[in-house]
């Protein structure tokens, strides 16, 4: 029997859904269809289904973590790729709801933040992640979903 295909969760956080209406220098001129465009495409490419969202809520964002976890025990998700946005910086919250969530979770950044304001450099999120991409535009959602697609079955890394 064919098994059901996995989900990745893609979550973006706030001012996301401005992304190619103001900052090109900085985010690219793509918006956030055309990143749900580039993840769709990487799931088809491995089998995945993509269940793309976009909160400026950290409680939404919180809800959506524990979800993840909930589909994930179910052996439902393949995990989640998180673009936390500025709540990357500020939010213990957000840490806490995924260790607690258990979620094989991969941290995204469109820019590369080491390079920017000191501010930017400090992650909540980093220490409960499985691993961090950052610096390679809109293209690094599609790579983060193929990190989760290499990851072996039942892998707690
Ligand atoms: O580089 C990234 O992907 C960030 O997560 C984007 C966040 C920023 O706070 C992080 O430090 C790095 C900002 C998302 C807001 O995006 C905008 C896009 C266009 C115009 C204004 C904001």
């Amino acid at each position: 029997m064919t098994p059901h295909p996995k989900s990745v969760l893609v979550l973006n956080g706030p001012n996301l859904n401005l992304l190619g209406r103001r900052e090109p220098a900085v985010y690219g001129a793509q918006t956030l269809a055309d990143v749900e465009t580039v993840c769709r495409e990487a799931c088809r490419t491995y089998g995945f289904t993509l269940d793309f969202r976009q909160s400026n809520h950290e409680g939404v964002l919180i809800d959506w973590i524990h979800e993840a976890g909930v589909a994930q025990a179910a052996g439902m998700s393949a995990g989640v790729v998180c673009n936390a946005g500025a709540y990357t910086h500020t939010s213990a919250a957000l840490h806490d709801a995924i260790k607690g969530a258990a979620v094989h979770l991969i941290e995204l950044h469109i820019s590369n933040v080491h390079a920017r304001e000191a501010f930017r450099q400090h992650s909540w999120l980093s220490p409960v992640a499985q691993g961090v991409l950052a610096g390679f535009g809109v293209n690094g959602y599609a790579l983060a979903i193929a990190a989760l697609a290499m990851q072996p079955a039942g892998s707690k890394q």
